[in-house]
């Protein structure tokens, strides 16, 4: 056979494993087995040898004309094999964009926050700045300083959570206090925000971790006026117009004289009602004025200072705020019911 016929015979070849070759790995193979090191172009370029001398240099010319003509085909299908592929690509990677979409979860703040962050709001705007600080507390702060000395009923082990004989998870805010009267000069008006901790069996009611928010005032000439018209303002800007407070006679160590105190019920309005016992009146919180003995060992003279100070249960709050009538939803972290508070 000669160079001519062997040429297209090879040109025949190509056409049809072309015609089959759908991706560039195919197209590659049948390049490399014609036009490679060791395909079959080279191989009869190399068989030249065989021929006469003066037939080579015709042979030679058919076959580089070949080659090219061969590279030509390739790149011409290779290109037409690029373009399939982005086809193909293109159909198999298509967005529906008109899908409806799941909605995200959206979180809420939780109604503790939601109560904390609005009486921080009221009480700041009254003047008062927002002090916090650690959970882990030294007896001294929690107990001593407030008047609760070693082997008072209220240090009871049962009542407590202790890390070691100084060291408690602390039982109030007061600590915090402590520090602004030991550490600054009245005129103070501070409140506290946080975490405190009671080894109270868990119930609808009760918690061994909630949230507290104290207050204290301390300049010349406090009296239990200045708690009654601070509350007031609470009460009204908290639960509306027309709430207002009832102070009833009580007992703390760290207050001289005490006073428990109700709230108007948001509920009735004062009327009476099953939220507040047909009493017209909700027991919110309990307050009085600094007891001297406290005031002199945070180191302010109580010949001079006076200053009240109270006490607010957050949950309770949030509990009569949006009627939740078990305090462990409130720890559950349920989105049932935490979504409710959006
Ligand atoms: C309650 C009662 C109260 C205080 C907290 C206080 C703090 C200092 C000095 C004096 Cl530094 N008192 N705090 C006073 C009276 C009552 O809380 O039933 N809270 C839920």
């Amino acid at each position: 056979m000669g160079v001519k016929e062997k040429i297209s015979e090879l040109h025949e070849r190509m056409l049809s494993e072309m015609a089959s070759a759908e991706n560039r790995q195919t197209l590659e193979e049948i390049r490399v087995h014609m036009l490679g090191k060791k395909g079959e172009l080279t191989a009869l370029l190399r068989s030249m040898g065989q021929l006469a001398p003066e037939e080579r240099p015709a042979a030679g010319q058919l076959i580089n004309e070949a080659r090219e003509k061969f590279t030509g085909m390739i790149e011409k299908r290779a290109a037409e094999i690029k373009v399939r592929e982005r086809e193909l690509a293109l159909e198999r990677e298509t967005l529906d964009v008109t899908q409806p979409v799941e909605k995200p979860l959206i979180g809420s703040k939780h109604p503790i926050n939601r109560v904390m962050d609005e009486m921080v709001e009221c009480f700041t705007g009254l003047g008062f700045e927002v002090l916090e600080g650690p959970e882990v507390e030294l007896d001294h702060y929690n107990f001593e300083l407030m008047n609760i000395p070693k082997n008072h009923p209220a240090r009871d082990a049962q009542d407590t959570f202790y890390v070691d004989d100084n060291i408690v998870l602390r039982t109030h805010t007061s600590p915090m206090q402590a520090r602004a009267m030991l550490t600054r000069k009245p005129p103070i008006r501070v409140i506290c925000p946080g975490r405190v901790y009671r080894a109270d069996e868990v119930d609808a009611t009760h918690s061994p971790v909630f949230h507290q928010m104290e207050g204290l005032v301390i300049d010349k000439d406090v009296n239990m006026a200045d708690l009654r018209g601070t509350l007031n303002a609470f009460a009204e800007r908290i639960y509306g117009k027309g709430i207002t407070t009832r102070f009833r006679p009580s007992f703390f160590p760290f207050t001289e004289p005490s006073t428990e105190v109700d709230l108007t019920c948001s509920a009735c309005h004062g009327a009476g009602c099953r939220i507040c016992k047909g009493t017209g009146w909700i027991e919110v919180l309990g307050g009085g004025m600094v007891n001297p003995k406290v005031l002199e060992m945070c180191g302010i003279d109580s010949s001079v200072y006076s200053g009240f100070a109270f006490g607010i249960g957050l949950e309770r709050i949030a509990m009569l705020r949006y009627g939740i009538k078990d305090m462990r939803l409130m720890y559950e972290g349920d989105v049932r019911f935490l979504g409710q508070f959006r």
